[in-house]
């Protein structure tokens, strides 16, 4: 029963900074105390004396002797070195909290780096920001070196498009393996998509984007690549588009060794859905939730529509964080499996595919007792956990020795 207090204490505030209250309901009968139900792996902490307000990314790069980058929602990019001991601090990297509209699902939520960072110094971020509200996809420079702190002058913004609602703002940025940052675009928010942004192919809401940042083309400050579906289109769609039908993907990520996209895509009501990404495709909200009719509520129509590779309901969980396709070595019988966690349960899986992508299962690792935000991979591909809230930790996931 103190475990039972405890969390509900700091799950409830957390939960009412970042989700819809609608959902509280649910989420008091999913409390209990959170215990491993399989004590098979575990959380250790990760770097101990170092804490983050609100962290919603953590990000490995390669370069001189690496770093890991830890991104606060509120607007400030912070450094960690590789060696995590108890003198450990963080380091300032870049504050543009100036510029950032945060709290909520707002702020600033998404960070990777140019794949010639060490030469170039470019860094890509998505935040909130502005009155009217909008979404930023920006361009930062690291001096040669990347010795100091960032100049927050040295922002290009290259993309920008509204927020009707501070919900829903996906907020993923990342780059594929054919050298695109793509982009994770929330429906624009309040409710079932009032709308109908994530079917409308003429808005960038709803939807995975894809853009070429080293070229540009007409008045835009990047290229949009020749095999964008709607490329050079004569209907009035958006030609960064890559795929659609999405209602906030809370983190996108690739398979290093597949190439594929996976994203995980936070439900309404009732269903929470995994989904692999493919050129042109449509998800199919708010025509389904997960695989149920939404709207219209029976007899949709389901044709073209790409069906989750996975999907829970809320006895399981509320609002679904994406993670990775497990690709370090410390645990083999994790290796190629989709690691996932839903932030209200604290629930953390492993989904595991078959070669067509299809699902062959999906196994309960641990429960966490903490909003989950985000996962991270260090320079070894093992997994990090990012604890939001009260406590702004980062935690690895671990087996537990036997
Ligand atoms: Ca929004
Ligand atoms: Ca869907």
């Amino acid at each position: 029963m103190i475990c039972y207090t405890i969390l509900l204490k700091n799950q409830m505030s957390t939960y009412m900074r970042l989700f819809n209250l609608n959902h509280l309901l649910v989420m008091l009968l999913l409390l209990g105390c959170a215990q491993p139900a399989d004590a098979q792996y575990e959380l250790q902490e990760a770097y101990p004396n170092v804490e983050f307000d609100g962290p919603v990314e953590a990000v490995w790069v390669n370069e001189g002797q690496g770093r890991l980058y830890v991104v606060d929602q509120e607007g400030r990019i912070f450094w960690l070195p590789g060696s995590e001991n108890a003198a450990t601090k963080q380091n300032l990297f870049l504050d543009i909290s100036d510029r950032v509209v945060s709290g909520g699902e707002m702020g600033l939520l998404g960070l990777t780096f140019h794949p010639d960072f060490q030469n170039n110094g470019y860094f890509y971020v998505n935040y909130t920001s502005g009155s009217p509200l909008e979404t930023r996809i920006s361009r930062f420079k690291a001096a040669a070196g990347n010795t100091g702190q960032v100049d927050p002058g040295s922002e290009t913004i290259l993309l920008t498009y509204r927020q009707p609602y501070r919900n829903h703002n996906g907020g993923k940025v990342t780059f594929g393996p054919d050298g695109y940052l793509y982009i994770a675009v929330g429906d624009g928010g309040s409710g079932g998509d009032p709308q109908n942004n994530s079917q409308d192919r003429s808005k960038l809401l709803g939807k995975i984007l894809r853009i070429d940042v080293n070229n540009t083309s007409g008045n835009r400050n990047y290229g949009i690549p020749a095999d964008n579906p709607f490329a050079n289109n004569t209907q009035g769609y958006r030609e960064e588009i890559y795929a659609y039908g999405l209602r906030n993907p809370w983190k996108i990520s690739f398979d290093e060794e597949t190439g594929r996209l996976w994203a995980a895509d936070v439900g309404q009501n009732r269903i929470e859905e995994i989904d692999i990404i493919e050129n042109g495709g449509n998800y199919g909200w708010r025509v389904m939730e997960g695989s149920d009719c939404f709207n219209p509520k029976s007899n949709c129509d389901e044709t073209g529509l790409i069906k989750p590779v996975h999907e829970y309901t809320h006895a399981d969980g509320v609002s679904i964080t994406g993670g990775f396709v497990y690709r370090g070595t410390a645990m083999p019988e994790l290796q190629g499996k989709y690691i996932y966690a839903d932030y209200v349960s604290g629930k953390v899986w492993a989904l595991t595919v078959n070669q067509n992508g299809t699902k062959a299962d999906n196994t309960l690792l641990l429960t966490t007792g903490f909003p989950v935000s985000s996962f991270g991979q260090d320079q070894n591909n093992e997994l990090l956990v990012l604890s939001y809230g009260s406590e702004g930790k980062l935690y690895r996931l671990h087996r537990q020795v036997q």
